[in-house]
């Protein structure tokens, strides 16, 4: 096997004997079969969409089998063939509704093999490696927009269950995965390619916005609980609100207390959800810590999206995956949309022994969405005209298990009193828990929210130099960001898309980027690994 595709890929360089995550090498090969399989669909529907024939449900298959590549989701081999297959007959449908027209490239052509163990097989043709020579630029380029469209489709598929889509972006999957195949782009041609899935992603992000607080009401500022409650309990983790949403709904008055962990603990905020009386509080840190704190969790436990791990300790017996989730041997609950049946996560809840006692370990804050902030913008901005507030830093991304990870921890502490954090994503958890106080009323620690709605902290920072009048680079506003999975990726180019210029980027640059692509990226838009936390803090405040 070989994947590089995350930042904790084995020596920084790739992992080929087992992932780093746990991944197995025949889901690897799976994995990049499937990729090999979707860029055959593409150029057959890239071809389709050019002569007026859309298929959304083309879209819709082609995102959610990128989705199921994405670092920490679906670690279930049987799962990958069925994709394989589905890929082929909806590439095969398509040509017959394009009578004449021919597709010689091999990819359009590729018919998988009858069983899992032939499909590993053939995976060895259709690796994801680098290339080396005159070759390596492009090849990391393309796999920086593959990488990019991973986290592109993992949004346009949250997107989609709450019923916002955009041909648009479907359409700009074909194109990518197709120009892969056809191999015509030169490096430039590349890098406009490559930052086209920022501007898509860009999109992704807005449709996800608008069905996530068109669904579920906007973000309002909330306290969440910390401790816990005595009964029955559930956990639930991942991104996806309708998931959250459908659980609340069939385990209430049951006596169950719903806790969130990692990413869905923004969720408190979303006024439909919050609701529910049930839905208590938060428990535990970042997908990274889910091996120590699920084995202590005395309930149920949903996983909705990334990131899974193996289970540990007792979690086999209580762990549940749901939507493109997947660990061979945990029960998954079937079904899309508002068609699931959760009962066996909620008989297993009652199983269980629950919390014995209540037990009070303070809250943290959450939910300043755009909405929030916006709502509160005259104060911030007469806070940063009367220089109360001298500076705002994003300090965003993905958390992961390095020692490395600290910086973020440290750099938060070490802000000075009169500057604001914006954060999002599950990184935070290495803050977020910290009191940084206050300036004027405006908490000093503002959660945006998941790492989905990055979208909502770019619009704040349009918003904010909208009211200044100068553009986003010029606002007091530095971006301080982690990446660990390809969502990461996809946001990262989306503001290389917008033009933002001096992210500082870590804990490590990632390993399918060439010496060439970096230069490109440092010329055009001064993007700069972390140092230290003093060093940085001094560079952006200008103390040098
Ligand atoms: Fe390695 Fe990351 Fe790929 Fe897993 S997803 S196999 S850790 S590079
Ligand atoms: Fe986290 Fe997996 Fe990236 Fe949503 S849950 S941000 S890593």
């Amino acid at each position: 096997m070989f994947c590089y595709q995350c930042e904790q890929t084995a020596k920084g360089q790739g992992c080929t004997i087992q992932g780093v995550c746990g991944k197995p090498p025949e889901v690897a090969a799976l994995q990049d079969l499937l990729t090999y399989a979707l860029k055959g669909l593409a150029v057959v529907a890239a071809e389709a969409g050019k002569q007026g024939t859309v298929d959304r449900e083309v879209g819709r298959f082609a995102s959610r089998a990128l989705f199921s590549t994405l670092t920490n989701v679906d670690f279930d081999p049987q799962r990958f063939p069925p994709m394989i297959t589905k890929a082929v007959e909806l590439r095969e449908e398509l040509k017959a509704k394009l009578p004449g027209v021919a597709f010689p490239q091999d990819a359009a052509n590729f018919q998988p093999g009858e069983s899992l163990e032939v499909m590993v097989e053939q995976a060895k043709d259709y690796p994801l490696a680098p290339a080396e020579g005159e070759r390596a630029d492009i090849i990391a380029l393309q796999h920086t927009t593959l990488f990019g469209l991973r986290g592109l489709a993992a949004y346009a598929d949250h997107a989609a269950i709450l019923g916002q889509e955009d041909d648009a972006v479907y359409a700009y999957i074909y194109e990518a995965l197709a120009a892969m195949v056809n191999d015509e782009l030169d490096l430039n041609g590349w890098v406009g390619m490559t930052l086209k899935c920022g501007e898509v992603n860009l999109k992704a992000m807005e449709l996800l916005d608008a069905g996530n607080t068109g669904t579920y009401g906007h973000p309002e500022p909330t306290a969440v609980p910390l401790g816990h409650k005595a009964g029955k309990a559930i956990l639930v983790s991942g991104h996806d609100l309708m998931d959250l949403e459908l659980l609340l709904e069939q385990s209430k008055d049951k006596g169950i207390y719903v806790y969130t962990h990692g990413e869905m603990l923004p969720t408190h905020a979303y006024p439909k959800l919050k609701a529910y009386e049930h839905f208590y509080g938060h428990y535990g840190t970042a997908w990274q810590n889910q091996g120590k704190e699920f084995p202590e969790f005395p309930g149920a436990i949903l996983m909705t999206t990334n990131c899974i791990q193996k289970p540990k300790g007792d979690t086999t017996e209580k762990i549940f995956t749901t939507g493109l989730v997947g660990w061979p041997g945990v029960p998954h609950i079937a079904g899309q949309g508002r068609d699931k049946d959760f009962s066996p996560v909620i008989d297993k809840a009652l199983e269980l022994p629950g919390f014995p006692s209540d037990e009070d370990k303070g809250s943290v804050l959450c939910g300043f969405g755009r909405n929030a902030v916006m709502g509160v913008a005259d104060k911030v901005i007469e806070a940063v005209k009367g220089g109360a507030i001298k500076h705002f830093f994003l300090v965003a991304g993905c958390d992961g298990a390095k020692p490395g990870r600290n910086y973020y921890t440290e750099f938060v502490e070490k802000t000075p009193a009169d500057t604001v954090v914006l954060t999002l994503a599950c990184g935070k958890f290495r803050f977020f828990d910290k009191q940084l106080g206050d300036i004027g009323g405006i908490p000093r620690l503002l959660d945006v929210g998941q790492c989905n709605d990055a979208y909502s902290a770019i619009q704040i920072a349009v918003a904010l130099a909208g009211a200044f009048g100068v553009g986003v680079n010029d606002l007091p506003l530095s971006m301080v960001l982690s990446w660990y999975e390809q969502k990461a990726c996809a946001i990262l180019l989306t503001l290389l898309h917008l033009g933002i210029k001096d992210i500082r980027l870590g804990p490590s640059l990632p390993a399918f980027i060439t010496p060439n692509v970096l230069q490109v990226l440092v010329d055009n838009f001064n993007i700069m690994p972390i140092t230290t936390p003093d060093e940085d803090l001094k560079a952006i405040l200008g103390e040098a």
